[in-house]
């Protein structure tokens, strides 16, 4: 119940309360005042007339009666009557009540002492003609003598009547002075109210007056409290599984999240020994599974398995991982042009290129953004489906999905949207290049986080929707502001899992290493160098081999004894830049090992084929050098794993610095790839490395992975969606207040 209500019936009950004893206390004393004004006109109009009374006593009861008939000319003395000390009645006019018999009056007047002032007795009695006043007057003769009593009878209906005209005005009074009060009261309220709100906006705006400031203070304290906890906390305790759940458990009491990925975690394909599970190669399932291990929820993707179907109840889910079953995908499915228009179209032949700076043109055909949009809407309504209340934590993954949280939005306008962009965001100009680029960022900007990388990437949207959009940019908080909604943009560098869980089933360095040379069929104290990615023009697959090539070239000591493995995963086969990739790489691979072929020597190992993660994992233990060779690349989580997979303190890293994570893994060799004589004397560089200093950098490296690993990565994204949920729902609640009492 509204404040104001209730001090209004707390009011009127006072006043009731008031007016009822006003009227007891106004009816008691007017009735007092009555009394008295009867006793005393009782006694003069008897004095009046007492002389003519005493002639007329007993000697002419006629002339008797006429005195008694000229005292009772006063309209309000209903009847007189006179009585002698032995209970006769001498006389008594008409209308004289016969319920007063002097015997009856005189025995409470027979001991009163004759008084001139007050009658000797008076009483007020109810009859059934109304109420009356009975008062009792002792006449004496001029010697002194009594000679008995003057009974008066005054009517007092007029008393009543006006007791009623009291009461009726008093209720009256009652109720205006209640009406004015409820009005005074609502009034006095709304003025408050609008006060109120006035120094709420005024305090919410940063401008509190001196009745804000201590609340204000207050909250500002506690904030500042609750991140110096959290600062400290993340200080002490290692990001884990169990501290990414308990801080979900914290913040967003366990709820489930729900993510959008194009790629799945988990893929049936049928083989000719049954269905067999894979994992894809792909940096965004690699850092997300370990996180959806540990919290839990639904993971909506595209089905792309050849087994897929066979595998999924009838809502399209699967529990995962497969013995585990700690949380669910939901499979979506694409017919082939839909997948052709929006995938290997529009996102890979089209956004891939344009955000990647390595020389590729990007294509934009209407028909694949007509598919995108509507394979876009298509996820988003998967996502909406699967959400369990109309305020979800709801994670959007990379450029796939760039319409898809304005899509969601107008679903679910409550719902907290963390993207998080997997690739580079180039600068405004690049990003002008896209038809589709006012739709492309009013599409992320549904979200209420943007995610990416590095700061730079962050500071390439920021100037994107600046050149783009009409918002208002808060650089200060990096945020877009669109009318009453903000999106935040954010740097969050994406990591592995610490401890890497495929670890497990990896067998130890040393082993490692010679298995590997087995295979290989070369010498134990062969210098081995690996490469793994999918195979992508923007790894700098052929700028590596070159390296080597010149490696070789300028180092002639190392040919015979180094050998370099690549690991490609087909990747995107369908798309003619990645057929004509897969062609050069190859026969840069042949002809470079051609040209340094000797008995039994091979410098180039190329590997096209998928492998699983333990296998990847075996071939980084195996390794002295890793080199990640990105033209460019958000973060390049191949450079993580090699370190997280060194715990013999090992091994060297060359690094290009074009990657994301050449930011993180400052103790890496770091190279610009395009330079081939650069890169080729870093990798001689790390082939001679004292082992002190291996173990150095691999230390400093290993030490800052495990730190900054993925539940990190995961939980500080959490986190803020869970801050800013907690405001919007706060916000939401002030605003629903705030525009109701607008409304009022
Ligand atoms: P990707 O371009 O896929 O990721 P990356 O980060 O290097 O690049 O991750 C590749 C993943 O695939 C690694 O986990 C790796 O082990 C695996 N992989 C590579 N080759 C493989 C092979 N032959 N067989 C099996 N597995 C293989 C995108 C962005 C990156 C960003 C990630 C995560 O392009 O910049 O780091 O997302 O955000």
């Amino acid at each position: 119940m509204p404040r104001a209500a209730k001090f209004l019936i707390v009011l009127l009950s006072g006043m009731a309360l008031l007016t009822l004893i006003g009227y007891a206390v106004i009816a008691q004393t007017t009735r007092e005042w009555f009394d008295a004004d009867l006793r005393l006109r009782s006694r003069l109009a008897v004095a009046s007339a007492g002389q003519s009374l005493a002639a007329n006593w007993q000697l002419d009861a006629a002339k008797l009666t006429a005195d008694l008939a000229n005292i009772t000319r006063d309209e309000r003395i209903m009847g007189a009557a006179a009585c002698t000390t032995d209970g006769q009645m001498l006389a008594s006019t008409e209308a004289y009540p016969r319920d007063f018999s002097c015997p009856s009056v005189l025995k409470h007047v027979r001991d009163a002492a004759v008084d001139a002032t007050t009658p000797a007795w008076s009483m007020t009695t109810e009859l059934p003609s109304g109420r009356v006043h009975v008062s009792a007057i002792k006449l004496a003769a001029g010697s002194g003598d009594m000679l008995g009593v003057v009974i008066l009878v005054h009517d007092l209906s007029y008393v009543s009547r006006r007791e009623a005209t009291t009461r009726e005005l008093l209720l009256g009074a009652f109720f205006v002075l209640s009406l004015g009060a409820s009005l005074v009261t609502l009034l006095a309220a709304r003025m408050a109210w609008t006060s109120w709100m006035r120094e709420l906006r005024r305090a919410l705006a940063g401008n509190p007056t001196s009745e804000f400031r201590p609340l204000l203070r207050d909250v500002r304290a506690l904030m500042e409290r609750m991140s110096r906890e959290r600062e400290q906390d993340a200080g002490t305790v290692a990001w884990s599984p169990a501290r990414l759940r308990s801080t979900l458990m914290q913040h967003l009491q366990g709820e489930r999240i729900v993510i959008l990925a194009n790629r799945e975690p988990y893929i049936h394909e049928r083989t000719a020994d049954g269905v067999r599970v894979l994992h894809p190669a792909s940096g965004l399932v690699s850092a997300l599974e370990p996180v959806m291990r540990a919290c839990s929820g639904v993971w909506v993707a595209h089905g792309s398995g050849s087994a897929d179907r066979e595998m999924v109840d009838d809502k399209g889910h699967v529990h995962v991982p497969p013995g585990e079953e700690s949380y669910v995908v939901r499979r979506v499915w694409l017919n082939e042009q839909e997948e052709n228009g929006y995938y290997y179209g529009f996102s890979n032949e089209g956004l891939w290129p344009l955000c990647h700076v390595a020389h590729t043109r990007p294509l934009f055909r209407a028909d694949d953004y007509a598919q995108y949009v509507r394979v876009n809407r298509k996820f988003a309504d998967a996502v909406c489906e699967e959400v369990d209340s109309d305020d979800p934590i709801i994670l959007v993954q990379d450029y796939h999905f760039a319409l898809a949280p304005k899509m969601i939005r107008e679903r679910l306008p409550r719902a907290t949207i963390i993207t998080f962009w997997h690739i580079p965001w180039p600068n405004a100009e690049r990003i002008g290049i896209c038809p589709w680029r006012e739709e492309l960022i009013a599409g992320l900007l549904g979200s209420s986080v943007v995610g990416f990388h590095t700061q730079q990437h962050c500071n390439n949207f920021i100037d994107s929707v600046d050149a783009f959009m009409e918002s208002r940019i808060d650089r200060e908080t990096n945020a877009v502001v669109q009318g009453a909604r903000k999106t935040l943009v954010r740097p969050y560098p994406i990591s592995i899992e610490w401890p890497v869980h495929w670890l497990q089933e990896v067998p130890t360095v040393a082993e490692a290493r010679m298995s590997v040379r087995r295979e290989l069929e070369v010498s134990p104290d062969t210098l081995l160098g690996i490469g793994v990615d999918r195979l992508d023009y923007t790894k700098g697959i052929e700028e590596r081999l070159a390296a080597v090539n010149e490696l070789l070239l300028r180092y002639p000591d190392l040919r015979g004894r180094f050998t370099f493995i690549q690991l490609a995963a087909p990747s995107r086969t369908k798309i003619a830049r990645y057929h004509e990739l897969n062609e050069r790489v190859h026969a840069l691979a042949a002809e470079i090992n051609e040209r340094w072929a000797a008995p039994g020597y091979r410098p180039i190992v190329l590997l096209h084929s998928h492998h699983e993660p333990a296998a990847v994992f075996r071939y980084y233990r195996a390794a002295d050098v890793c080199y990640v060779s990105s033209l460019h690349d958000g973060m390049n989580l191949v450079a993580k794993e090699f370190v997280a997979a060194r715990d013999d303190e090992r091994g060297v890293l060359v690094l290009s610095q074009f990657t994301g994570a050449a930011r993180d893994l400052t103790e890496a060799l770091i190279v610009n790839p395009y330079d081939i004589r650069q890169a080729s004397d870093a990798l001689a560089t790390a082939l001679r490395m004292p082992a002190d200093e291996q173990a150095e950098r691999m230390r400093a490296m290993r030490s800052f992975v495990g730190e900054f690993n993925v539940y990190r990565w995961a939980g500080r994204m959490l986190v803020d969606a869970a801050v800013l949920r907690r405001k919007e729902r706060v916000s939401g609640r002030l605003g629903a207040v705030l525009s109701g009492g607008e409304a009022a």
